[in-house]
């Protein structure tokens, strides 16, 4: 058996959220663990496809978010969410919403000038051009999480390493 919780994960746009969390799932379902990713294209295109990238709209959405991630642990999951969340006391509201142990900050540590150079859809050149506006890490704030549970330095870490950091995490909790 397996006790439910949020791996939140928070980080820049190309920072390897998505990349990280996807690979956590496999391996959580491969141990046979109930796990459920909540990302962009799962939220932002469904629930969420009112909302936009103002920090009024961020704060809805990251608010959201933390109550279908609640949803999701109540069923026994273990979520991981992979959102920007730039918003200190945004993941500090969702924060609240769960007793000690059940919600862990996974910072997904990447430079911006890496994730510019990676730039898979050519967000940050659009940015730079300031063809789109309110990007963050160029100009939109993202609030480096103060006191997470864990760090990942997802540019000096291959991806594996990443999930074995994880899966170690969560065993060390005794949450798998
Ligand atoms: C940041 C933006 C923006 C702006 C569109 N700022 O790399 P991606 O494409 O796939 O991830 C980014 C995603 C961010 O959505 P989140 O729901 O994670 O953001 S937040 O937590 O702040 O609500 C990026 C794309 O959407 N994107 N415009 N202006 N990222």
């Amino acid at each position: 058996g397996h006790r439910s919780c949020v791996l939140w994960f928070t980080g820049l746009s190309g920072s390897g959220k998505s990349t990280i969390a996807n690979a956590v799932s496999h391996e959580l379902f491969r141990q046979g663990i109930k796990e459920y990713v909540l990302d962009g294209d799962n939220i932002r295109h469904g629930l969420n496809k009112d909302l936009g990238f103002s920090n009024r709209d961020r704060t809805e959405n990251i608010r959201r978010i933390g109550e279908v991630a609640k949803l999701f642990v109540e069923s026994g999951t273990i979520v991981i969410s992979a959102f920007i969340s730039p918003i200190k006391t945004d993941r500090e509201q969702v924060r609240a919403l769960y007793p000690d142990g059940e919600f862990f900050e996974i910072f997904i540590d990447c430079p911006i000038e890496e994730c510019e150079r990676r730039d898979p859809k050519e967000l940050y050149k659009k940015a730079r051009r300031g063809e789109i506006k309110g990007f963050t890490g160029i100009d939109s704030p993202y609030e480096r999480p103060e006191d997470p549970e864990l760090t990942i330095a997802s540019h000096e870490i291959r991806v594996e390493d990443a999930v074995a950091t994880i899966i170690e995490f969560l065993q060390g909790k005794e949450i798998i």
